[in-house]
Protein backbone atom coordinates (compact mmCIF):
# COMPACT_ATOMS: atom_id res chain seq x y z
CA UNK A 1 0.00 0.00 0.00
CA UNK A 2 1.45 3.59 0.52
CA UNK A 3 3.17 3.54 3.44
CA UNK A 4 5.26 -0.10 2.05
CA UNK A 5 5.49 2.17 -1.44
CA UNK A 6 6.53 5.32 0.15
CA UNK A 7 9.24 2.77 2.60
CA UNK A 8 10.72 1.98 -0.91
CA UNK A 9 10.90 4.77 -2.86
CA UNK A 10 12.68 6.51 0.15
CA UNK A 11 15.40 3.05 0.47
CA UNK A 12 18.00 4.59 -2.08
CA UNK A 13 21.27 3.16 -2.80
CA UNK A 14 22.85 5.07 -0.58
CA UNK A 15 20.83 4.87 2.39
CA UNK A 16 20.74 0.95 1.85
CA UNK A 17 24.10 0.61 1.70
CA UNK A 18 24.46 2.42 5.08
CA UNK A 19 21.82 0.08 6.34
CA UNK A 20 23.54 -2.95 5.25
CA UNK A 21 26.94 -1.80 6.81
CA UNK A 22 25.59 -1.30 10.17
CA UNK A 23 27.21 1.30 11.22
CA UNK A 24 28.02 5.27 10.56
CA UNK A 25 31.34 5.52 10.12
CA UNK A 26 33.50 7.22 7.67
CA UNK A 27 33.97 3.98 6.09
CA UNK A 28 30.65 3.37 5.66
CA UNK A 29 29.32 7.00 3.99
CA UNK A 30 32.74 6.70 2.09
CA UNK A 31 31.12 3.31 0.04
CA UNK A 32 27.86 4.75 0.51
CA UNK A 33 28.73 7.90 -1.35
CA UNK A 34 30.73 5.61 -3.84
CA UNK A 35 27.71 3.38 -4.32
CA UNK A 36 25.77 6.50 -5.44
CA UNK A 37 28.49 7.61 -7.80
CA UNK A 38 28.05 4.44 -9.50
CA UNK A 39 24.21 4.86 -9.76
CA UNK A 40 24.61 8.53 -11.02
CA UNK A 41 27.13 7.45 -13.71
CA UNK A 42 24.62 4.76 -14.95
CA UNK A 43 21.72 7.18 -14.56
CA UNK A 44 23.40 9.35 -17.15
CA UNK A 45 24.70 6.16 -19.54
CA UNK A 46 21.20 5.01 -19.98
CA UNK A 47 20.08 8.34 -20.63
CA UNK A 48 22.50 8.13 -22.57
CA UNK A 49 21.64 4.50 -24.37
CA UNK A 50 17.42 5.65 -24.83
CA UNK A 51 18.79 8.50 -27.11
CA UNK A 52 21.38 6.45 -28.80
CA UNK A 53 19.43 6.06 -31.97
CA UNK A 54 18.45 9.75 -31.56
CA UNK A 55 21.52 11.64 -30.91
CA UNK A 56 23.91 12.26 -34.33
CA UNK A 57 27.29 12.23 -32.87
CA UNK A 58 26.53 8.65 -30.45
CA UNK A 59 25.81 5.85 -33.02
CA UNK A 60 25.31 6.02 -36.24
CA UNK A 61 21.79 5.60 -37.66
CA UNK A 62 23.86 5.17 -41.32
CA UNK A 63 24.74 1.42 -39.94
CA UNK A 64 27.79 1.75 -42.50
CA UNK A 65 30.68 -0.64 -41.02
CA UNK A 66 32.91 2.77 -40.37
CA UNK A 67 30.22 4.78 -38.53
CA UNK A 68 29.02 1.70 -36.42
CA UNK A 69 32.83 0.58 -35.59
CA UNK A 70 33.30 4.11 -34.75
CA UNK A 71 29.95 4.90 -32.92
CA UNK A 72 30.50 1.71 -31.15
CA UNK A 73 33.55 2.77 -29.84
CA UNK A 74 32.54 6.29 -29.20
CA UNK A 75 29.30 4.97 -26.84
CA UNK A 76 32.05 2.35 -24.96
CA UNK A 77 34.63 5.85 -24.38
CA UNK A 78 32.06 7.79 -23.81
CA UNK A 79 30.37 5.70 -21.18
CA UNK A 80 34.35 5.30 -19.98
CA UNK A 81 34.39 9.14 -19.43
CA UNK A 82 31.05 9.16 -17.84
CA UNK A 83 32.52 7.09 -14.57
CA UNK A 84 35.69 8.95 -15.06
CA UNK A 85 33.55 11.90 -14.21
CA UNK A 86 31.44 10.70 -11.48
CA UNK A 87 34.42 10.23 -9.74
CA UNK A 88 36.33 13.61 -9.80
CA UNK A 89 36.54 15.77 -7.21
CA UNK A 90 34.77 12.88 -4.64
CA UNK A 91 37.74 12.23 -2.82
CA UNK A 92 36.93 8.36 -2.74
CA UNK A 93 38.64 7.10 -5.59
CA UNK A 94 41.89 7.79 -6.77
CA UNK A 95 42.29 5.37 -9.48
CA UNK A 96 40.46 4.18 -12.16
CA UNK A 97 41.03 1.11 -14.29
CA UNK A 98 38.76 -0.53 -17.23
CA UNK A 99 38.61 -2.69 -19.90
CA UNK A 100 38.49 0.96 -22.58
CA UNK A 101 41.85 2.10 -20.90
CA UNK A 102 45.01 0.18 -21.69
CA UNK A 103 46.71 1.51 -18.36
CA UNK A 104 44.61 2.80 -15.01
CA UNK A 105 43.59 6.36 -14.76
CA UNK A 106 44.57 8.71 -11.76
CA UNK A 107 42.43 11.47 -10.36
CA UNK A 108 45.22 14.14 -9.38
CA UNK A 109 43.00 15.62 -6.90
CA UNK A 110 41.88 12.58 -5.19
CA UNK A 111 45.41 11.05 -5.21
CA UNK A 112 48.02 10.19 -4.03
CA UNK A 113 45.72 7.65 -2.06
CA UNK A 114 42.47 8.36 -2.55
CA UNK A 115 40.80 5.01 -0.41
CA UNK A 116 39.32 3.21 -3.11
CA UNK A 117 40.11 2.22 -7.18
CA UNK A 118 37.15 1.22 -9.51
CA UNK A 119 37.44 -1.38 -11.65
CA UNK A 120 34.61 -1.32 -14.63
CA UNK A 121 33.32 -2.05 -17.92
CA UNK A 122 31.43 0.67 -18.80
CA UNK A 123 29.56 -0.67 -21.91
CA UNK A 124 29.46 -4.78 -21.29
CA UNK A 125 28.33 -6.32 -24.93
CA UNK A 126 28.10 -2.92 -26.83
CA UNK A 127 27.76 -4.49 -30.04
CA UNK A 128 23.80 -5.11 -28.53
CA UNK A 129 23.69 -1.49 -28.69
CA UNK A 130 22.93 -0.73 -32.62
CA UNK A 131 20.62 -3.47 -32.46
CA UNK A 132 18.81 -2.09 -29.51
CA UNK A 133 19.40 -5.17 -27.12
CA UNK A 134 20.31 -5.41 -23.45
CA UNK A 135 24.12 -4.34 -22.39
CA UNK A 136 25.24 -3.17 -18.75
CA UNK A 137 28.17 -1.93 -17.11
CA UNK A 138 29.98 -3.82 -14.29
CA UNK A 139 31.70 -2.78 -11.74
CA UNK A 140 34.60 -3.11 -9.12
CA UNK A 141 35.50 -1.76 -5.76
CA UNK A 142 39.05 -2.38 -4.31
CA UNK A 143 41.04 -0.90 -1.39
CA UNK A 144 44.26 0.72 -3.01
CA UNK A 145 47.10 -0.70 -0.87
CA UNK A 146 50.00 1.73 -1.11
CA UNK A 147 50.87 4.71 -3.53
CA UNK A 148 51.35 2.98 -6.38
CA UNK A 149 54.20 5.45 -7.65
CA UNK A 150 54.85 3.14 -10.75
CA UNK A 151 51.48 3.31 -12.06
CA UNK A 152 51.90 -0.25 -12.74
CA UNK A 153 48.62 -0.62 -10.13
CA UNK A 154 50.11 -4.02 -8.95
CA UNK A 155 48.48 -3.78 -5.56
CA UNK A 156 45.32 -4.54 -7.98
CA UNK A 157 47.06 -8.55 -8.65
CA UNK A 158 45.48 -10.18 -5.85
CA UNK A 159 42.57 -12.20 -6.33
CA UNK A 160 39.02 -11.67 -5.99
CA UNK A 161 38.49 -11.76 -2.58
CA UNK A 162 40.25 -8.47 -2.26
CA UNK A 163 37.09 -6.65 -3.70
CA UNK A 164 34.85 -4.43 -1.03
CA UNK A 165 32.14 -4.56 -3.36
CA UNK A 166 30.89 -5.25 -7.28
CA UNK A 167 27.39 -5.69 -9.20
CA UNK A 168 26.30 -4.25 -12.48
CA UNK A 169 23.83 -2.47 -14.29
CA UNK A 170 21.80 -3.56 -16.39
CA UNK A 171 20.34 -1.65 -19.71
CA UNK A 172 17.24 -3.80 -20.34
CA UNK A 173 13.66 -2.89 -20.59
CA UNK A 174 13.88 -1.46 -17.23
CA UNK A 175 17.30 -0.47 -15.68
CA UNK A 176 18.43 -2.13 -12.67
CA UNK A 177 21.34 -1.90 -10.51
CA UNK A 178 22.40 -5.17 -8.86
CA UNK A 179 25.06 -4.48 -6.45
CA UNK A 180 26.76 -6.44 -2.61
CA UNK A 181 29.14 -5.41 -0.59
CA UNK A 182 30.02 -8.46 1.00
CA UNK A 183 26.05 -8.77 2.93
CA UNK A 184 24.17 -10.16 0.36
CA UNK A 185 22.95 -9.10 -3.39
CA UNK A 186 20.55 -6.57 -3.42
CA UNK A 187 18.63 -5.36 -6.44
CA UNK A 188 17.63 -1.78 -7.22
CA UNK A 189 15.22 -0.18 -10.62
CA UNK A 190 15.71 3.03 -11.71
CA UNK A 191 12.07 5.10 -11.48
CA UNK A 192 12.41 7.40 -14.33
CA UNK A 193 9.92 10.09 -13.10
CA UNK A 194 12.43 10.96 -10.26
CA UNK A 195 15.53 9.79 -11.26
CA UNK A 196 16.52 7.62 -8.30
CA UNK A 197 17.08 3.89 -7.95
CA UNK A 198 14.97 2.28 -5.98
CA UNK A 199 15.14 -0.78 -3.84
CA UNK A 200 13.08 -3.71 -5.89
CA UNK A 201 14.75 -7.28 -3.70
CA UNK A 202 16.73 -7.74 -1.21
CA UNK A 203 18.81 -10.53 -0.34
CA UNK A 204 18.61 -12.12 -3.90
CA UNK A 205 18.94 -15.49 -3.86
CA UNK A 206 20.25 -17.86 -7.02
CA UNK A 207 18.07 -21.00 -7.10
CA UNK A 208 20.31 -24.06 -6.94
CA UNK A 209 19.04 -25.37 -10.04
CA UNK A 210 17.60 -23.37 -13.41
CA UNK A 211 16.85 -24.39 -16.77
CA UNK A 212 19.17 -21.72 -18.91
CA UNK A 213 22.02 -22.73 -20.06
CA UNK A 214 23.76 -19.87 -21.88
CA UNK A 215 26.56 -20.33 -24.18
CA UNK A 216 27.89 -19.66 -27.89
CA UNK A 217 27.37 -22.84 -29.26
CA UNK A 218 28.79 -21.13 -32.61
CA UNK A 219 32.17 -22.14 -30.99
CA UNK A 220 31.52 -25.75 -30.61
CA UNK A 221 34.05 -26.72 -32.43
CA UNK A 222 36.66 -24.52 -30.57
CA UNK A 223 35.87 -26.23 -27.56
CA UNK A 224 37.86 -29.10 -25.62
CA UNK A 225 36.28 -32.20 -26.31
CA UNK A 226 34.60 -32.24 -22.37
CA UNK A 227 32.68 -29.54 -23.39
CA UNK A 228 31.18 -30.84 -26.17
CA UNK A 229 30.02 -33.67 -24.19
CA UNK A 230 28.42 -31.67 -21.67
CA UNK A 231 26.63 -29.62 -24.34
CA UNK A 232 25.63 -33.31 -26.08
CA UNK A 233 24.28 -34.20 -22.53
CA UNK A 234 22.33 -31.23 -21.70
CA UNK A 235 20.97 -31.50 -25.59
CA UNK A 236 19.39 -34.85 -24.55
CA UNK A 237 18.05 -33.88 -20.83
CA UNK A 238 14.67 -32.51 -20.79
CA UNK A 239 13.63 -29.21 -19.17
CA UNK A 240 16.72 -26.89 -20.39
CA UNK A 241 16.69 -24.10 -22.73
CA UNK A 242 19.30 -22.05 -24.58
CA UNK A 243 19.55 -18.44 -23.74
CA UNK A 244 22.40 -16.47 -25.00
CA UNK A 245 21.97 -12.59 -25.77
CA UNK A 246 25.62 -11.27 -26.60
CA UNK A 247 25.85 -9.05 -23.22
CA UNK A 248 27.37 -11.12 -20.05
CA UNK A 249 25.12 -8.76 -18.01
CA UNK A 250 21.74 -9.68 -19.47
CA UNK A 251 22.74 -13.60 -19.53
CA UNK A 252 23.63 -13.17 -15.85
CA UNK A 253 21.24 -11.52 -14.48
CA UNK A 254 18.32 -13.93 -16.01
CA UNK A 255 20.46 -16.73 -14.22
CA UNK A 256 20.93 -14.64 -10.86
CA UNK A 257 16.86 -14.70 -10.71
CA UNK A 258 15.94 -17.72 -12.55
CA UNK A 259 18.52 -19.96 -11.82
CA UNK A 260 20.90 -21.94 -14.88
CA UNK A 261 24.55 -21.83 -16.12
CA UNK A 262 26.68 -19.23 -18.11
CA UNK A 263 29.50 -20.69 -19.66
CA UNK A 264 32.55 -18.60 -21.81
CA UNK A 265 34.99 -21.87 -21.95
CA UNK A 266 38.63 -21.78 -22.91
CA UNK A 267 38.80 -22.19 -26.94
CA UNK A 268 41.36 -23.71 -29.55
CA UNK A 269 43.80 -20.07 -29.90
CA UNK A 270 42.32 -18.95 -26.63
CA UNK A 271 42.65 -21.20 -23.67
CA UNK A 272 41.72 -18.27 -21.16
CA UNK A 273 38.64 -17.71 -23.37
CA UNK A 274 37.31 -13.99 -23.89
CA UNK A 275 36.31 -12.77 -20.42
CA UNK A 276 38.45 -10.21 -18.28
CA UNK A 277 38.86 -11.32 -14.85
CA UNK A 278 39.47 -7.98 -12.41
CA UNK A 279 36.34 -6.01 -14.31
CA UNK A 280 34.15 -8.87 -15.58
CA UNK A 281 34.49 -12.35 -13.94
CA UNK A 282 35.26 -11.65 -10.61
CA UNK A 283 33.00 -8.87 -9.90
CA UNK A 284 30.35 -11.29 -11.09
CA UNK A 285 31.47 -13.68 -9.19
CA UNK A 286 31.52 -11.77 -5.60
CA UNK A 287 28.09 -11.12 -6.67
CA UNK A 288 26.96 -14.95 -8.07
CA UNK A 289 28.57 -16.39 -4.75
CA UNK A 290 27.15 -13.89 -1.99
CA UNK A 291 23.80 -14.82 -3.87
CA UNK A 292 24.48 -18.46 -3.24
CA UNK A 293 25.79 -19.76 -6.22
CA UNK A 294 29.57 -20.76 -8.00
CA UNK A 295 31.52 -19.30 -10.39
CA UNK A 296 34.81 -21.40 -11.98
CA UNK A 297 37.34 -21.35 -14.20
CA UNK A 298 37.55 -24.87 -14.39
CA UNK A 299 40.57 -25.53 -12.73
CA UNK A 300 39.92 -22.81 -9.69
CA UNK A 301 36.77 -20.91 -8.03
CA UNK A 302 37.42 -17.13 -9.92
CA UNK A 303 37.46 -15.70 -6.75
CA UNK A 304 40.96 -17.20 -6.08
CA UNK A 305 42.51 -16.14 -8.87
CA UNK A 306 45.45 -14.26 -9.11
CA UNK A 307 45.74 -12.12 -11.82
CA UNK A 308 49.03 -11.84 -13.99
CA UNK A 309 48.45 -8.43 -15.54
CA UNK A 310 45.44 -5.98 -15.53
CA UNK A 311 43.68 -6.89 -18.25
CA UNK A 312 44.09 -10.75 -17.70
CA UNK A 313 41.55 -13.06 -19.06
CA UNK A 314 39.82 -16.74 -17.57
CA UNK A 315 37.25 -19.01 -18.80
CA UNK A 316 34.11 -18.34 -16.43
CA UNK A 317 31.61 -20.84 -15.86
CA UNK A 318 28.80 -19.27 -13.70
CA UNK A 319 25.52 -19.48 -11.93
CA UNK A 320 23.56 -22.39 -9.67
CA UNK A 321 25.66 -24.20 -7.43
CA UNK A 322 24.08 -27.84 -8.95
CA UNK A 323 24.92 -26.74 -12.64
CA UNK A 324 28.05 -25.53 -11.75
CA UNK A 325 29.11 -28.98 -10.30
CA UNK A 326 27.43 -30.60 -13.37
CA UNK A 327 30.09 -28.87 -15.85
CA UNK A 328 32.73 -29.90 -13.38
CA UNK A 329 31.73 -33.35 -13.22
CA UNK A 330 32.63 -33.25 -17.70
CA UNK A 331 35.84 -31.13 -17.02
CA UNK A 332 37.19 -34.07 -15.05
CA UNK A 333 36.31 -36.07 -18.00
CA UNK A 334 33.26 -38.23 -15.93
CA UNK A 335 29.89 -38.78 -16.48
CA UNK A 336 27.17 -37.64 -14.28
CA UNK A 337 25.75 -40.59 -11.79
CA UNK A 338 21.84 -41.55 -12.45
P1 LIG B 1 30.83 -13.92 -28.07
C1 LIG B 1 30.59 -8.87 -25.14
O1 LIG B 1 31.54 -8.63 -26.16
C2 LIG B 1 31.19 -9.87 -24.18
O2 LIG B 1 32.33 -9.35 -23.58
C3 LIG B 1 30.17 -10.29 -23.14
O3 LIG B 1 29.30 -9.26 -22.80
C4 LIG B 1 29.44 -11.42 -23.84
O4 LIG B 1 28.93 -12.38 -22.94
C5 LIG B 1 30.53 -12.05 -24.70
O5 LIG B 1 31.53 -11.05 -24.90
C6 LIG B 1 29.99 -12.49 -26.03
O6 LIG B 1 31.10 -13.05 -26.73
O7 LIG B 1 32.21 -14.42 -28.44
O8 LIG B 1 29.91 -15.07 -27.68
O9 LIG B 1 30.21 -12.97 -29.07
Amino acid sequence: DQEIALGRDFTTLSRHVLSHLGSYSADAYDLSALMSRIGLAGKMVSRHLSRAGLVEDALGVTGEVNVQGEAVKKMDQYANRIFIRAFEQSGLVCRLASEEMEKPYYLPENCPIGRYTLLFDPIDGSSNIDANLAVGSIFSVRQQEGLDESGEALDLLQNGHKQIAAGYILYGSSTMLVYSIGKGVHSFTLDPSFGEFVLSQEHVRIPSHGPTYSINEGNFWQWEDNIREYVRYIHRQPGYSARYSGALVADIHRILFQGGIFLYPGMVGHLDGKLRLLYESAPLAFLVTQAGGRATTGKQEVLDVVPQKLHSRTPLFIGSSEDVALVETFLRGEKPTG
